[in-house]
């Protein structure tokens, strides 16, 4: 039997400052697990879909928990079991799950390998993935082909003469080790996307509509929408799947997260991989690494003033080739600098969840200042604990599946989560038109903007930059946007004011 309903919802904080769009898709803690296929290895799992009766599905390919941790509930279907948790980490018993992971991750992995000697709990939380991963991640920058597992890929790397085949096989299985932390995130690697989270679609989706339309209907209100067949030029989506990319560029390495890795081994990590936020190639720098990638799309019709553009060289980050295996995504975050984006999938599909600049997504809590945000440990677990309740709410969040050849236009300002439904290849641009250029200006010169400004190093002087090279290419225009809002503010006061007088007789129309 499993204790679902006694989860505890975890939580994560990002501090604003790393999430140019490279880190924010990167982010690793210790919240995680990782679970690898053991396809030799299934004793629990009859029991596991026999006990979700909430209605979650497995993967169908889901191990059981590699060391064979349970949800605390279970603790209390077997009377007399004692839990091996706490009795094995003797005085530190008394610490979080958490905060036991966080301190073995300042171990080295020598460290690691004799405290799992000690008792079975130790056992079980030093071989726990994400500490190796971090140690994966932290040590080997230039790049490692995953092997299995987290651990036996560090030890594959440092130790190479030593028989990895061990590791990556053979596990003790604990049976009395019972911890909601540890169990939640094996839970959420290997949970299928319920079909009630993929039915509702409520965007607005357009086919060959007019760029005047566009801005109109979309742009100016600040609207999502998804564009259909305006890729249809592109030689990317005729040519690019993963066999294509790995002839043309399998040996360049690409930003994912922290690392660099070549592409080809990329897509060795996520054939093998089964975590629960699964590494996400993210890459910027792609069209200057991979020419031959810039000139196979072009910037869609509706997306051509780019007014970043007048800073050449010095503008921020501002396009990403962004490829990741099914459950890989990004988790809820606003755009950086205020800019808007569009998002076209070459091969795959993406679940979008999008709220309006003025909601909050639930689960998800910004600090005041926007420097930080905390929020669930992964997209599944958003799904799992928040989700559900969006359904009660009158204004529902706009959501849609975007397929291969679809766009969705990101309005500034709009939260988004994007879950990969399958294995997919995107990219993405964010751009500033003449519709959010003073959104952006504002932006770039909050008084934090140090911590604010992404995707450049010269974060401070953005502002004055950006607000020089516009005015010398386009001179007058932002005096010319500014009095505009002005008098879109003005309108909107009348408007307000005739709605609540009435003219006839002079006087309020409000009674009490
Ligand atoms: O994972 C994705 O495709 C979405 C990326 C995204 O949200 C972004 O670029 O802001």
């Amino acid at each position: 039997m499993l204790g679902f309903k006694s989860f505890l919802s975890r939580t994560r904080r990002i501090k604003k400052k790393s999430r140019n769009k490279r880190k924010l898709i990167s982010q690793f803690a210790f919240g995680e697990q990782n679970c690898i296929s053991h396809k030799n290895e299934l004793p629990d799992r009859e029991e596991v879909i026999e006990d979700t009766e909430e209605g979650f599905g497995l993967k169908s390919s889901a191990p059981s928990h590699t060391y064979g941790v349970q949800p605390l509930g279970n603790l209390y279907f077997n009377p007399g079991s004692i839990n091996s948790r706490d009795t094995g980490l003797g005085n530190l018993h008394t610490l979080s799950d958490e905060l036991v992971l966080e301190i073995l991750g300042l171990l080295d992995a020598t460290n690691l390998g004799v405290l799992a000697t000690v008792s079975k709990s130790f056992y079980v939380f030093t071989n726990q993935e994400p500490i190796w991963r971090n140690l994966v991640l932290e040590n080997l920058c230039d790049g490692f082909r995953y092997n299995g597992s987290w651990k036996s890929t560090y030890i594959g790397a440092y130790y190479p003469s030593f028989d990895i085949s061990n590791i990556t096989v053979q596990h003790l299985k604990v049976r009395d080790f019972y911890s909601d932390y540890l169990f939640q995130s094996w839970l959420c690697a290997n949970l299928e996307m319920k079909p009630e989270w993929l039915v509702r679609d409520n965007i607005v989706r357009k086919k060959g509509i007019s760029v005047e339309e566009f801005v109109k209907n979309f742009e100016e209100p600040n609207k999502p929408v998804l564009l259909e067949g305006c890729l249809d030029n592109w030689d990317a989506l005729k040519n690019w799947d993963r066999d294509y990319l790995v002839q043309l560029c399998g040996d360049i390495k690409f930003s994912v997260g922290p690392v660099e890795m070549r592409l080809e081994d990329y897509f060795g990590y996520s054939d093998q991989v089964r975590e629960e936020r699964p590494l996400y190639l993210f890459d910027p720098k792609f069209a200057e690494k991979v020419p031959n990638l810039g000139s196979q799309y072009e910037v869609p019709a509706y997306f051509q003033e780019d007014l970043f553009g007048v800073l050449g060289e010095e503008r921020p980050d501002y396009r990403w080739i962004i490829i990741g295996p099914a459950g890989s995504g990004s988790s809820f975050h606003v755009d950086p600098n205020s800019t808007s984006a569009w998002n076209a999938v070459i091969k795959g599909s993406k679940k979008w969840v999008l709220f309006p600049p003025d909601v909050i997504p639930p689960g998800v809590h910004p600090s005041p200042d926007g420097a930080e945000v905390a929020s669930p440990v992964s997209i599944i677990e958003w799904f799992m604990n928040f989700y559900g309740e969006t359904k009660s709410w009158k204004k529902k969040p706009i959501e849609c599946i975007c397929k291969a050849g679809e766009v969705v236009f990101v309005p500034n300002g709009w939260w988004h989560l994007v879950i990969n439904l399958e294995e997919s290849i995107a990219i993405t641009q964010n751009y500033a038109s003449r519709r959010n250029l003073l959104n952006v200006l504002d932006f770039l010169k909050r008084p934090n903007a140090s911590i604010l400004v992404s995707g450049t190093r010269d974060r401070v002087n953005l502002y004055e930059k950006f607000k020089n090279a516009v005015e010398d290419s386009f001179p007058g225009i932002i005096d010319e946007l500014t009095q505009k809002e002005e008098k879109k503010i003005q309108q909107k006061k009348l408007s307000f004011w005739d709605s609540v007088t009435d003219s006839k007789v002079g006087a309020f129309k409000f009674s009490f």
